[in-house]
C-alpha cells in the first residue's frame, strides 16, 4: 500500500548544477523502491536540462517516475538585477510558485514530502504556509562546508549591522569540523551584507528550522565528519548527508560522445587530463588562448570542454571561432581533443585514462570527482567555488590553484598552467589520495555506508 512506498515530489532550481543533483535523488529513491514525482516548471532553459529530465523519465516506468509541469510566468530582466539567464529562470520561478499547493495537493497517491532545492525555500515556504501537514525538505546542493557558513551567517552579519570587525579574516562556524572560514573565501557578494544575495542568504538560513530536514551531498571522506556531533545551531532540522553520484540514466547515446570514449580508449591509462568549468561558467577569449598553450604545454594528452556562451542553445559559434587562434588549434590536435558540447562528465571521469581534472569547482564537479578518484586542480571562478576547493585541498584530493585569484580577474599565463598541471600528474601521492577518496565514497554510499545508513534513515521518516 501507499505507506510502504511512499510517494515524494522533488522540486528542482533552474541550471545544471541544481537539476542533476535532484535527479540523481530521484533516482535513488526510485531505486529505493519510492514513487517519485518531478515538478518542473516550464519553459526550460538549455537543452542539457531537457535532455537530462527526458533521459531520467524514460529510465523508469510511469508508476514510479513522474512529472508534473507547471508555467513560469516570464519577468522582465530589468526587475531581476542579473544578466545570467539561470538566474533570472529562477526569479521566475520564485514568482511562479503559488500554483505549488494544489499542484501538490492533485497529486496521487498523497505526497509524503516535498523535497525542494534550497534556492526555492522561501518562496516554498510562502506559497505552502497552509499545508502545515507536509513534510518539507531542503536539498543543498554544495558542500557541507558551504551549508556551515549558509546555516550561521545571519549569527555573523545582519543588514543594520554589517560588522566585520566581529568577525576578523575568518568566519568560525558553529560547526565542530568545519575549519574556520577565511572572509577571502567568501562567494564576492556575501560579503557585504547589504547585497540582495547575501540579505536573501541570511533570511533564508533563518527560515531552515521550519523544514523537517536538509538533505546534503556529501561523504564522510571528503568532509571527514563536518557536521556530525557537538554544539550545532539551535532550530537546524536533521541533516541527511546523502551521496548524489552519477547514475545509469545520465548515460547519452549521442554520437559525439562516443567518438570521445573512443579518442580516450587509446590513451595511456590515468594519463589524460580533462578540463571543464562547469555548464555556466565563461572564459574570457584571452584566456581560452592561454588555457589552450597551456594544455599544449603540459605534455599530457587532454580533453578539454571550451565555453564562450551561458546558454547551449545560443552557442553556434565553430571551435575555430571560440579558440580564435587556428594556429593553436592545429596544435592542439597533436596531444588534446577539444570540444564545445556537452560531454557525460561522469562518463569521462569513470574513463580509466583519465587522471586529472582542472575544474572551478562546482559542487558537483567536485563530488564526481571524488566518486571516480580523479585528482584535481581548482580554480574557482565565483560563488561557492573557493570554499569548495578547500574542501578538496584538506581532503588530499587535489590542489587550489589560490594564486591564480578568481578566474576572469586577471589573465593567466599558459607557462604557469602548463606547468601546475604537469606538477599535479606527476604528483603519486595525490593520485594515490584521490583514488582512496574514491573508495571511501563507494563505501559510504554502498551498503551500510554512511550515506546509505542516511537514505534509508530519510525513507524510514517517509514511510510512517
Ligand atoms: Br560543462 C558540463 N557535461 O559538458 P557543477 C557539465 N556537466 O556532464 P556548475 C556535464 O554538469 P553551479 C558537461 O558533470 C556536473 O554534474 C557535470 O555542475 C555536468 O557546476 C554539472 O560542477 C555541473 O556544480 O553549476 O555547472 O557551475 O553553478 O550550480 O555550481
Amino acid at each position: 500500500g501507499a505507506h510502504n512506498r511512499p510517494h515524494v515530489a522533488l522540486l528542482p532550481s533552474a541550471g545544471m548544477g541544481h537539476l542533476t543533483p535532484t535527479l540523481r535523488l530521484a533516482a535513488s529513491l526510485a531505486n529505493h523502491g519510492l514513487q517519485v514525482t518531478l515538478i518542473v516548471g516550464h519553459p526550460i532553459v538549455s537543452a542539457a536540462e531537457s535532455k537530462l529530465i527526458s533521459r531520467f523519465l524514460s529510465a523508469f516506468p510511469a508508476d514510479q517516475v513522474r512529472e508534473k509541469q507547471f508555467d513560469i510566468v516570464s519577468v522582465d530582466p530589468a526587475t531581476v538585477n542579473s544578466k545570467d539567464p539561470f538566474f533570472i529562470q529562477r526569479e521566475a520561478t520564485r514568482r511562479s510558485l503559488q500554483i505549488l499547493p494544489s499542484l501538490v495537493s492533485s497529486l496521487s497517491p498523497p505526497i509524503s514530502a516535498l523535497v525542494s532545492d534550497v534556492f526555492l525555500m522561501s518562496p516554498v515556504l510562502e506559497a505552502t504556509a497552509h499545508l502545515k501537514d507536509l513534510p518539507q525538505y531542503i536539498l543543498f546542493t554544495s558542500s557541507a562546508r558551504m551549508f556551515s557558513l549558509f546555516a550561521s551567517y545571519h549569527t555573523f552579519f545582519s543588514e543594520t549591522s554589517p560588522d566585520f570587525s566581529k568577525v576578523g579574516d575568518f568566519i568560525e562556524t558553529p560547526f565542530p569540523g568545519v575549519v574556520p572560514i577565511p572572509i577571502s573565501s567568501l562567494p564576492p557578494p556575501l560579503r557585504d551584507p547589504k547585497t540582495w544575495f547575501a540579505s536573501t542568504f541570511m533570511e533564508d538560513s533563518k527560515k531552515l528550522s521550519s523544514f523537517d530536514g536538509v538533505l546534503i551531498n556529501t561523504f564522510g571522506k571528503l568532509e571527514s565528519d563536518s557536521l556530525k556531533g557537538g554544539k550545532l545551531l539551535d532550530g537546524l532540522p536533521p541533516l541527511f548527508t546523502v551521496g548524489l553520484v552519477p547514475c545509469d540514466f545520465e548515460k547519452g547515446s549521442e554520437e559525439g560522445g562516443s567518438a570521445i570514449i573512443k579518442w580516450l580508449d587509446d590513451k595511456e591509462p590515468g594519463s589524460v587530463v580533462y578540463v571543464s568549468f562547469g555548464s555556466r561558467t565563461t572564459m574570457a577569449k584571452e584566456q581560452i588562448r592561454e588555457m589552450g598553450e597551456g594544455l599544449v604545454r603540459s605534455g599530457c594528452p587532454f580533453l578539454w570542454v571550451v565555453k564562450d556562451k551561458i546558454v547551449d542553445k545560443e552557442d553556434n559559434d565553430s571551435l575555430e571561432d571560440v579558440i580564435g587562434d587556428a594556429e593553436l588549434v592545429e596544435k592542439m590536435k597533436e596531444k588534446g581533443l577539444v570540444v564545445k558540447e556537452w560531454v557525460d562528465q561522469g562518463e569521462v571521469l569513470g574513463h580509466k585514462s583519465v587522471g586529472g581534472f582542472v575544474s572551478h569547482c562546482g559542487w558537483n564537479s567536485v563530488v564526481e570527482a571524488a566518486w571516480y578518484g580523479v585528482r584535481l586542480l581548482g580554480w574557482p571562478q565565483g560563488g561557492d567555488q573557493r570554499i569548495n576547493a578547500e574542501v578538496v585541498e584538506r581532503s588530499g584530493l587535489g590542489v587550489w590553484a589560490k594564486d591564480w585569484g578568481w578566474m576572469g580577474e586577471r589573465v593567466i599565463k599558459g607557462e604557469d598552467i602548463g606547468g601546475k598541471i604537469g606538477e599535479i600528474m606527476r604528483n603519486d601521492l595525490l593520485k594515490f589520495q584521490a583514488e582512496q577518496i574514491g573508495e571511501e565514497a563507494r563505501k559510504a554510499v554502498g551498503d551500510g555506508g554512511s550515506c546509505e545508513n542516511a537514505m534509508k534513515e530519510l525513507i524510514g521518516k517517509w514511510k510512517n
